[in-house]
């Protein structure tokens, strides 16, 4: 399979509950690196731009007021299969839905407050890993 890259963000109610390092553990332990990491507190702006692509979707405002609530802790992840390996440690966007063992079945508490967030596909990981990183400011080894 081949090496790819993905977008990663730990969202507000994870980064609140201290789990950051037992969420990078479950990363490491996949085989997947931080190859590029930041912390911010998205602005409306960013967080509406970011996930545009729910725009007309009823759970929208609702997402961009959560995405905004606190920090975030944004990182691309590199590795053999990242998109979907690192979806797979994930597990569904409804925690109550999430395989056992999963980050949101483990550390979420509701479908809004989820924990993480993922790309997807190709495409949108080269997108969302452009949006934070824009530029060469990631660490490939
Ligand atoms: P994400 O983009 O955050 O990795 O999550 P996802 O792919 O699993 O889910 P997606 O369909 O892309 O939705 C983005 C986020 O919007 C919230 N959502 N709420 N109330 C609802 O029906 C609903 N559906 C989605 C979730 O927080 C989801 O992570
Ligand atoms: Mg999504």
């Amino acid at each position: 399979m081949a090496i790819e890259r993905t977008l990663s963000i730990i969202k507000p109610d994870a980064v609140a509950k201290n789990v950051i390092g037992q969420i990078y553990a479950r990363f490491e332990g996949a085989g997947l690196k931080v190859i590029a990491a930041k912390m911010a507190h998205l602005s409306e702006r960013e967080a509406g731009e970011f996930y545009a692509v729910h725009k007309e979707r009823p759970f929208f405002k609702d997402l961009v007021s959560f995405m905004t609530s606190g920090p975030v802790m944004i990182q691309c992840l590199e590795g053999e299969g990242a998109i979907a390996k690192n979806r797979e440690l994930m597990g569904a966007t409804d925690p109550k839905k999430a395989d056992k063992g999963t980050i949101r079945a483990d550390f979420a508490e509701s479908i809004d407050a989820n924990a993480v967030h993922g790309s997807d596909a190709a495409e949108t990981a080269a997108v969302e890993i452009a949006f934070f990183f824009p530029g060469m400011n990631v660490y490939s080894r």
